[in-house]
């Protein structure tokens, strides 16, 4: 794909106008999403329609024409793949049936069968179809660690207390899964390449969970373990890599390593500093605080230029957002930030 602008940053290389996708930029903010949403009590049931899953990533490329998709699924899918039972309900987060609840439920689990995930391969032939050739589509999953913490605390949580307390007792037990957890991650991504997308981002949505070397021994090797074998695999090897990690306890520009592309740096980074350490090392994606979008058409404008000036010079800048998109913005805010990055 030689025009993607997105694909150039990931490369290192400076575009005039950065290149702009933003973190669940499908979704509940927008009344073409609601109005498809509205047909299905299940959200996965939606998740396992690839032609609907197509329409949804293709409604944001629409409305704002970005510089890159985003596959419509979800990070949970391997846990449901896994057997525990996923659901989405009225009013309420992810619910698992089946969560992890014992050290032994771990022992239980089914192997991991890929092709237990083929809805969302068809969803990513179905989407490659509809987008215009030049703009890339990015594959994803979640981390090893945050699927593990959602897969034993049963769905969402304020604070994750059986997580941390599973963790405290059973912490070889947790290893285990995490590794099971790596290599399902390997094998969903490697098929979403097959299946046709351009780069691959990896949630770990939950690394502020994690205090001290925990960071290191319960997300990070995992991770890693995740982007060795992507990296040591023929069909994945040139696939660029980005990760997410929101708010760890350490800085990110002490947690990156080798194999990843670009950071996508969390709102509260100070996207200058990370820029200074990062230069002709890695891209950067980011870094507005979603809940600007709230505020006043200037000052969403304002907010928006102080990065495109910070990063204006930085080869390999995608502008982003540092964390999703949230229900309660209005979709026009959404249309002043890409104004103030391409004006
Ligand atoms: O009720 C609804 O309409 C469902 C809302 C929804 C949507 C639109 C969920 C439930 N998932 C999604 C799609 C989704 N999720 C996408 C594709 C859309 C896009 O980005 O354009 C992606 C990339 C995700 C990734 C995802 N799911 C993450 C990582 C990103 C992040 O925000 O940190 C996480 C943590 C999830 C779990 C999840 N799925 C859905 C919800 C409400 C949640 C959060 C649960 C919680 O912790 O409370």
């Amino acid at each position: 794909m030689k025009d993607s602008k997105f694909l150039r940053a990931l490369d290192l290389q400076k575009n005039s106008i950065p290149p702009v996708w933003f973190m669940r930029q499908a979704g509940r903010y927008l009344p073409e999403y609601q109005a498809i949403r509205k047909n299905y009590s299940n959200f996965l049931d939606m998740c396992k329609q690839p032609k609907i899953c197509a329409e949804l990533a293709l409604q944001p490329i629409d409305r704002y024409g970005l510089d890159a998709s985003i596959l419509f699924s979800d990070i949970l899918t391997i846990p449901d793949a896994l057997n525990l039972g996923l659901g989405f309900y009225e009013g309420e987060g992810p619910k698992f049936s089946n969560p992890i609840s014992s050290p032994q439920d771990i022992d239980k689990l089914m192997p991991f069968d890929v092709n237990n995930l083929d809805y969302v391969f068809k969803a990513v032939e179905e989407t490659k179809n509809l987008l215009p050739k030049n703009i890339p589509l990015i594959g994803f999953c979640g981390s090893p660690w945050t699927l593990a913490a959602y897969s034993i605390e049963g769905g969402g949580s304020k604070d994750f207390n059986k997580t941390k307390i599973f963790m405290k007792e059973n912490p070889d037990e947790l290893q285990k899964f995490l590794e099971i957890l790596s290599n399902a991650c390997y094998e969903y991504l490697r098929q979403q390449v097959l299946s046709g997308v351009n780069a691959l981002q990896i949630f770990d949505s939950w690394a502020d969970l994690l205090v001290n070397n925990e960071l290191n021994r319960f997300s990070l090797k995992y991770t890693q373990m995740l982007t060795h074998l992507l990296k040591a695999d023929p069909v994945t090897a040139n696939i660029p890599i980005i990760l997410f990690e929101k708010s760890p306890n350490k800085k990110i520009v002490d947690i990156l390593f080798e194999e990843i592309t670009c950071a996508s740096l969390h709102w509260k980074e100070d996207i200058k500093k990370v820029a200074k350490k990062l230069k002709n090392k890695y891209a950067i994606q980011g870094n507005l605080d979603p809940k600007i979008l709230l505020n006043s058409d200037e000052s969403i404008w304002d907010e928006t230029q102080k990065i495109c000036n910070v990063m204006k010079d930085y080869p390999g800048f995608i502008f982003n957002l540092g964390h999703g998109i949230t229900p309660d913005i209005d979709p026009c805010k959404v249309q002043v930030m890409i104004n103030a990055i391409r004006q």
